[in-house]
C-alpha cells in the first residue's frame, strides 16, 4: 500500500462477543471511523428492494450475504467517510469475503491489524437472548442464534486462524466485564498508535 493509504483493522468475533461495543470505544478514545458490515447490510435491507429481501433470507438464516453485496456497501460507505483509519466490524467471515476483498480493495487501504474477540458460546447466546428481547433484530431468536454460531465456527473461525498464521490477530478474552475487555481493546490500539 501508499504510504498514505488509510488503514484499517478488521473486527472479528463471534456473534454478540462485542464487536459493536467496543469499537463504538475505539471511536470515542481515539476517533476512528466505525464501519459494521451488519449495520450496513441491515439499512441497505431497509430500502425495500429486490436486494433488501434477499439480504433479510440471509440475515435470518444466519448465512452470509454474497460478496459483491457486502463490498459495494463497504466501499461506498469508506469512499463517503473520506476518513484515515477504519475500523471494520464483522467482516470478513469466509473465506470468499477475503477473496472479494483483495480483488477489491487491494493495496488502496492497508490492512493494519485484526482483532478478534473469543466468548464461549453459552456466554454469547446468553447475551443475545437478553438483547432480542428488546433489539428487534431478525437474527436474535434461538433457531437463528444456533445457524449464527454454526456459521461462525464453519466459516469465520478459519478466516481468524488465516490472520493468526500470518501474524496478523490479537485475540481478546471477551468474555470479562465490558471495562475489562476495553483495557485490553485500549492497550492493543495505543500499541499501534506509538
Ligand atoms: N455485551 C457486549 N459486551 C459485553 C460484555 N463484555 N459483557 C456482557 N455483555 C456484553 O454486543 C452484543 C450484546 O452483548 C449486547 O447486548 C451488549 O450490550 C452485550 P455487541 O457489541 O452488539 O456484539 P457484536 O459482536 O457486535 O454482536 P452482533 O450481534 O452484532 O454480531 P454478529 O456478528 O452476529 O452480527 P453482524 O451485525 O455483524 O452480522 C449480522 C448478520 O449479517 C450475519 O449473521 C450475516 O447474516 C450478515 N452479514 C453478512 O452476511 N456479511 C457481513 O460481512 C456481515 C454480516
Ligand atoms: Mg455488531
Amino acid at each position: 500500500p501508499a504510504a498514505d493509504a488509510p488503514v484499517v483493522f478488521f473486527v472479528l468475533g463471534g456473534p454478540g462477543a462485542g464487536k459493536g461495543t467496543q469499537c463504538k470505544k475505539i471511536v470515542e478514545e481515539f476517533g476512528y471511523s466505525h464501519l459494521s458490515a451488519g449495520d450496513l447490510l441491515r439499512a441497505e435491507r431497509e430500502a425495500g428492494t429486490d436486494q433488501g429481501s434477499m439480504i433479510e433470507e440471509y440475515i435470518k438464516s444466519g448465512k452470509i450475504v454474497p460478496v459483491e453485496v457486502t463490498i459495494k456497501l463497504l466501499l461506498s460507505a469508506i469512499e463517503k467517510d473520506g476518513g484515515k483509519r477504519f475500523l471494520i466490524d464483522g467482516f470478513p467471515r469466509n473465506t470468499n469475503n477475503m477473496s472479494g476483498w483483495q480483488l477489491t480493495v487491494g493495496t488502496k487501504l492497508a490492512l493494519a491489524g485484526v482483532l478478534c474477540y473469543e466468548v464461549s458460546e453459552d456466554e454469547l447466546e446468553a447475551r443475545l437472548l437478553k438483547r432480542g428481547e428488546t433489539s428487534g433484530r431478525a437474527d436474535d431468536n434461538i433457531e437463528t442464534i444456533k445457524k449464527r454460531f454454526n456459521t461462525f465456527k464453519m466459516e469465520t473461525l478459519p478466516v481468524v486462524e488465516y490472520y493468526a498464521h500470518q501474524g496478523l490477530c490479537t485475540k481478546i478474552d471477551g468474555s470479562k466485564s465490558v471495562d475489562e475487555v476495553w483495557a485490553a481493546t485500549k492497550d492493543f490500539i495505543d500499541s499501534k498508535e506509538a
